[in-house]
């Protein structure tokens, strides 16, 4: 649909970035940090860095905030490290970890930097995982205890809260990104248990976090993009249709509606993945409510029918590149999209078609968590780092969310991956995302100089006309 005019950007929107903490922060053993699943990892991918120093966030949060905030950022989404604050997942509460964003949160309100707290960010404490992890039912319990923490101890100053990122990106590309457990008998299988659990989790703070906290808003923050058939062949689209289901509306359909999406569900039975929901779960679904839906956006997905032949499994490869599922959907490359330097596509339009069906099946207001351009900038012998392919990325990207909202999206913030360069999920330092540059190599720490790249300056720009000079 074209529109001879366009809404303008909400006032007050979110204009803001986005980190993890274990790709930013660094200090992976400091001041009683446990491991999490992520720094016990068994080995990285070859060529790649461990994420033990990253971008040393931990000891230069300050400087960062300070750059994040000469962006003119209104926003800043972070995540806690589960390990800093119960370092064993369940046990005693760490004093400095504490500290340490409670600093953080005080440094952001001082710059009028909203904060929007991630609670947990694919780094599951080890000493869960020694136990089963999200396959044993214990680990929705400690779930719930560390929330409590967080809204006890930050919910005087944070108000809007995400849950568990990527949940969907866990359970079906968790090898590549590291939160598999390599000890898992039939993987198929148990990560469609553990995703129930943490589907209940989610619910169970979801409405904690409600009790305690009256003023605070919180929701999911899954990755989601729209899955287009190949072909108009009617077992094309069918296949889409299934596969916007497993990928997409499974995790929010129990999200907002606390109910397992039909044609997902036919799929785990299917293929003998239903997971074992015991009495009360269901309701457990139901009660809870999110305020809002936080989503991740890269590019949109193209699925053709799969003849049913080979084992094709998702969880094998990249998150944002398709396989597929034998019998069920097979990945095809879009010939209509140009693809990024690691073989990812790039789909502008595709983000403004997902955030009309979000809001259709949702009828939530909408915060994007994620959504930005991977490549390997460097630094000119000027000093400068120039990144035009990021800018028209990203400037591409808020076009279409402007047609979104023209459209009738409800859309309150806008906050691409990521603030600053830091360690990508599986293809190491040297995939940069970030508005400020670090400098280091993938084993050359450097000095970790900070440097405002080119697409800094002009995220300023949209920033200070809240989005009109694009
Ligand atoms: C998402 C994750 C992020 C981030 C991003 C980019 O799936 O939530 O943690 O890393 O993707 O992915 P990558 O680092 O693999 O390029």
């Amino acid at each position: 649909m074209k529109h001879t005019q366009l809404k303008p950007f909400p006032k007050d929107f979110f204009w803001g970035a986005s980190t993890s903490a274990y790709q930013v922060e660094g200090a992976w053993n400091e001041d009683g940090k446990g491991p999490s699943v992520i720094d016990m990892r068994e080995k990285y991918p070859e060529r790649t860095t461990d994420y033990k120093v990253a971008s040393d966030h931990y000891h230069l949060y300050q400087e960062d905030v300070r750059l994040m905030a000469e962006m003119g950022f209104k926003a800043y989404r972070f995540s806690i490290a589960w390990t800093r604050i119960i370092p064993n997942g369940t046990g005693e509460v760490n004093p400095k970890g504490l500290e340490f964003y409670n600093n953080l949160i005080n440094e952001l309100i001082e710059n009028k930097i909203e904060p929007i707290v991630t609670m947990y960010h694919f780094d599951l404490p080890y000493a869960l995982q020694a136990r089963g992890g999200w396959s044993n039912r214990e680990t929705i319990d400690a779930f719930v205890k560390y929330a409590k923490v967080l809204f006890d101890n930050y919910g005087d100053r944070v108000k809007y809260w995400l849950t568990i990122n990527e949940q969907n990106m866990m359970i079906m590309h968790g090898k590549a990104l590291g939160t598999l457990d390599p000890n898992l008998e039939d993987p198929d299988r148990e990560l469609y248990q553990q995703n129930h659990h943490m589907l209940v989790a989610q619910a169970k703070a979801m409405d904690v976090c409600h009790q305690m906290l009256p003023q605070a808003l919180i929701g999911p923050a899954p990755n989601i993009s729209y899955i287009y058939p190949a072909s108009s062949k009617p077992e094309d689209i069918l296949a889409a249709q299934s596969f916007n289901s497993i990928r997409n509306w499974l995790y929010l359909d129990a999200a907002v509606y606390g109910r397992y999406n039909k044609t997902a569900w036919s799929f785990l039975e299917e293929k003998g993945y239903v997971p074992t929901i015991v009495e009360g779960d269901m309701e457990i679904l139901k009660n809870a409510k999110p305020d809002f839906i936080a989503f991740n956006y890269y590019t949109s997905k193209t699925v053709e029918a799969s003849n049913g032949e080979g084992n094709d499994k998702n969880n094998t490869g990249d998150q944002e590149i398709v396989i597929g599922e034998a019998g069920v959907y097979k990945g095809h490359n879009n010939p209509n999209l140009p693809k990024n330097e690691f073989g990812w596509e790039i789909d502008p339009i595709g983000f403004r078609t997902t955030l009309r069906e979000v809001y259709d099946r949702y009828q939530l207001p909408i915060i994007i968590t994620e959504n930005g351009l991977g490549a390997f900038d460097k630094v000119e012998e000027d000093g400068t780092v120039r990144d035009p392919y990021r800018i028209d990325y990203l400037k591409k990207h808020l076009e279409q969310m402007q047609l979104a909202i023209t459209d009738g999206v409800e859309v309150f913030g806008y906050c691409p991956w990521s603030a600053i360069d830091l360690i990508s999920t599986h293809q190491g330092a040297k995939k940069r995302y970030g508005f400020i540059f670090v400098d280091r190599e993938e084993f050359d720490l450097k000095e970790l100089r900070r440097i405002p790249k080119q697409s800094f300056y002009w995220y300023k720009e949209v920033i200070a006309s809240n989005g009109e000079k694009l």
